[in-house]
């Protein structure tokens, strides 16, 4: 047998050094904005180790500054639920709306100074993340999503410098979940592109696309190469003694662990300082090296958070001001139609290209027939265009001074474009839409790209040029053709090969195996994005019940209204839909049932009282989903009452609950508990429960 060498104790101290070194090295120049070594000389330290390392691999350890780059994934990102939702927030575009928010703030807390402080920092334009770290050791990463599930990307967020491995200090946090913002800056966004333009590949439209891009990555090899950096702005969890008590301590607290927030945060004192900070910020936006689209407000002391709560999914001590968006002007050549996934028709602008918020845009939305009115824009016309963040560019108004004499009126057509439908436009709504369905080739096309995407059933291959061909030649005219496709067949397309061809018959096979939410996502129901596909797979748990549910019912789902309910209603409707969906299932289209009814259940043996009013939602659909996740829902307090979820206005029933000691939340808490228990917290130990009578 052989025998391992022992190690010498200089190895292990010149180990440990190296990692120190390099750990350091990365603190003082992300978080200190001080560096100490050059890149040759950490790069010449990482190799050492890396040389140190191989001789010994049982030294390795996964914080190790050599662990960053692992091994590509083979299956996709996975699913990853987040246990405290990661948030949106609401926007302020002007100084009122922002002064609009400081009220209500204090009216809510019952204030009548205007001297609260708050916690202001960029909002940065990249992707949010959420980083859990337990006894100090980074293990998990993901993306937002719908705010509820996102997908795992720990691999390629290992390999940002600027996110510890391990935390740094004595004191750890048993458990730690920090949010924060992905990000390019202009210098790395420059530099990528000149050395894919130097290699001939493509070259990325601005930062965010880059980041975006990169994190997407399954070989952590390439996002290793991407110039990502990471800022931290929320503290999602953190266990530890004598925890921060406001925002501004907590971000103190993430520089001390090893994480860089942005050195243009800053504690401010009412409003008139609040509104300052935004100014001054929008004066040093174009002298910053990364992309802000604004900036983000907090009420610093998170007791304050905390008795504020939230609405809907946002939270109420928070605010997103936003900057107003850039402008440009160019010339409109032509205007065309294009026929939507629902049929909508839309006039888009064709541009002379111009370069707005750092994007080349050549297209640009007039939205509807009225908009074209309201605009009284012609073709030929100099006209001004606004693009903000993501959003798609829209012409905003005619330089009509500089109108020419043989500019043209737009004429709305009455006929679809691609199918020859008359258009209809129903009284009351701005949208001129083809009614021809699936019959149109184009809301065929809209259908199949919507079907295919990586958020409904991710059909690797099935991209714009094949779908194009697919329907062109009436190979596919409903989404369950798709299954049936032949891998000879489709090798005859152009540009396709043999293996192509089979690949995408594997792709097409593997996307059979599917969840009920993204499949009720696929279906492109009118106004059913994948955060209402969710509520519906949670609130039916199985699409037999999803198709038999009447409009009450679907009224009763989170989030949901009378206008998308009855979207919902009509699609399930339509006899054409029905065999659709038969013909999926048939074609072996399934998803885990296991994954939709074993959806959380904490509170089964457990009796919940709702007094009081509710600001968020109704008594109903508080008592919907606390039925959702097990419990009984009772209309009287015992001392078998599990809790008691008490509004304004709450009477006898909340008394009886103090007399009893039984557990009361009020709104905030039990919006922070629901949140927990619907990712899979587990409720308190089973009691006995009361007959139900609520
Ligand atoms: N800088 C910053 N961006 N950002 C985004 N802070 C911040 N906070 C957020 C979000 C969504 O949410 C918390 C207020 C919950």
């Amino acid at each position: 047998m052989s025998q391992k060498s022992p190690v010498a104790p200089e190895f292990f101290k010149e180990i440990a050094q190296l990692r120190t070194e390099l750990d350091d090295a990365n603190y003082r120049y992300y978080v200190l904005d001080d560096p100490v070594l050059t890149d040759i000389d950490y790069d010449q330290r990482l190799r050492r180790l890396q040389e140190l390392e191989s001789q010994h691999p049982d030294l390795v350890t996964p914080d190790s500054p050599t662990q960053r780059v692992g091994a590509a994934l083979a299956e996709g990102f996975p699913e990853v639920q987040h246990a405290v939702p990661m948030l949106s927030l609401d926007n302020a575009f002007d100084d009122e709306e922002i002064m609009a928010f400081v009220k209500r703030v204090n009216e809510r807390l019952e204030r009548d100074s205007d001297d609260l402080i708050f916690c202001c920092e960029p909002k940065l334009d990249g992707l949010a993340v959420s980083l859990v770290y337990e006894n100090g050791a980074l293990i998990s990463g993901a993306t937002r999503g719908d705010g509820r599930t996102g997908e795992g990307i720990t691999s390629n967020l290992r390999t940002l410098r600027s996110i510890p491995l391990k935390l740094r200090g004595d004191s750890i946090p048993q458990l730690l979940e920090v949010r924060g913002e992905v990000y390019m800056s202009h210098s790395g966004f420059e530099a990528l592109n000149e050395r894919a333009r130097d290699e001939g590949s493509k070259v990325f439209a601005n930062p965010r696309n880059a980041a975006a891009g990169s994190l997407r990555q399954l070989d952590p090899q390439i996002t290793a190469k991407r110039p990502l950096e990471f800022c931290a702005y929320q503290v999602a969890r953190i266990d530890e003694d004598e925890a921060p008590t406001s925002h501004s301590a907590l971000m103190a607290r993430l520089r001390k662990l090893g994480f860089r927030t942005n050195p243009e945060l800053d504690r401010v004192q009412g409003s008139a300082a609040l509104l300052e900070y935004c100014q001054h910020l929008g004066k040093k936006r174009a002298k910053l090296d990364y992309d802000i689209d604004g900036a983000v407000i907090k009420v610093d002391e998170l007791r304050l958070q905390r008795e504020l709560g939230f609405v809907a999914r946002a939270p109420r001590w928070a605010i997103a001001y936003k900057f107003p968006a850039e402008e440009q002007t160019t010339w409109l050549k032509a205007v065309e139609f294009q026929v939507g996934r629902t049929g909508a028709i839309t006039p888009v602008a064709r541009l002379d290209p111009v370069t707005v918020a750092g994007a080349l845009v050549s297209n640009a939305t007039l939205h509807n027939q009225d908009e074209i009115a309201r605009l009284e824009v012609r073709i030929g016309d100099r006209v001004v265009i606004r693009r903000a963040g993501d959003v798609i560019p829209q012409v905003m108004r005619v330089i009509e001074d500089e109108r020419p004499e043989n500019a043209q009126a737009i004429e709305f057509p009455s006929q679809c474009p691609v199918c020859d439908s008359t258009l209809e436009r129903i009284e009351g709504e701005a949208v001129v839409r083809c009614p021809a369905g699936l019959f149109c080739a184009a809301q065929r096309k809209e259908a199949l790209k919507h079907f295919a995407s990586r958020r409904a059933l991710d059909i690797d291959g099935l991209g714009t040029k094949i779908i194009d061909q697919l329907i062109e030649r009436e190979w596919v005219k409903t989404p369950a053709d798709l299954f049936h496709l032949k891998a000879d067949d489709l090798s005859t397309l152009p540009r396709l090969a043999e293996k192509s061809a089979q690949n995408l018959i594997d792709a097409l096979e593997k996307s059979k195996s599917t969840t009920l939410p993204r499949f009720i996502y696929a279906l492109g129901i009118r106004e059913v994005g994948e955060a209402t596909a969710g509520n519906l797979a949670r609130h039916f748990g199985s699409l037999e019940a999803l198709m038999q549910a009447e409009l009450a019912d679907l009224e009763a789902v989170e989030d949901i209204g009378p206008i998308v309910a009855a979207h919902v209603h009509a699609f399930f409707e339509e006899p054409h839909n029905r065999e659709t969906l038969a013909q999926l299932i048939e074609a072996g289209v399934k998803w885990e049932e296991a994954k939709v009814s074993a959806r959380p259940q904490p509170l089964v043996g457990q009796t919940w009282v709702l007094t009081g009013s509710l600001e968020s939602m109704t008594r109903d659909e508080g008592k919907a989903r606390l039925q959702a996740l097990g419990a009984k829902v009772s209309g009287s307090v015992s001392k078998k009452t599990a809790g008691v979820v008490a509004g304004p206005g709450a009477g006898s029933k909340l008394t009886r609950a103090q007399e009893l000691n039984v557990e009361v939340l009020d709104e905030a808490a039990f919006l922070a508990q629901l949140a927990g228990w619907e990712n899979g917290e587990s409720g308190k130990d089973e009691q006995p429960s009361d007959e139900e009578t609520a």
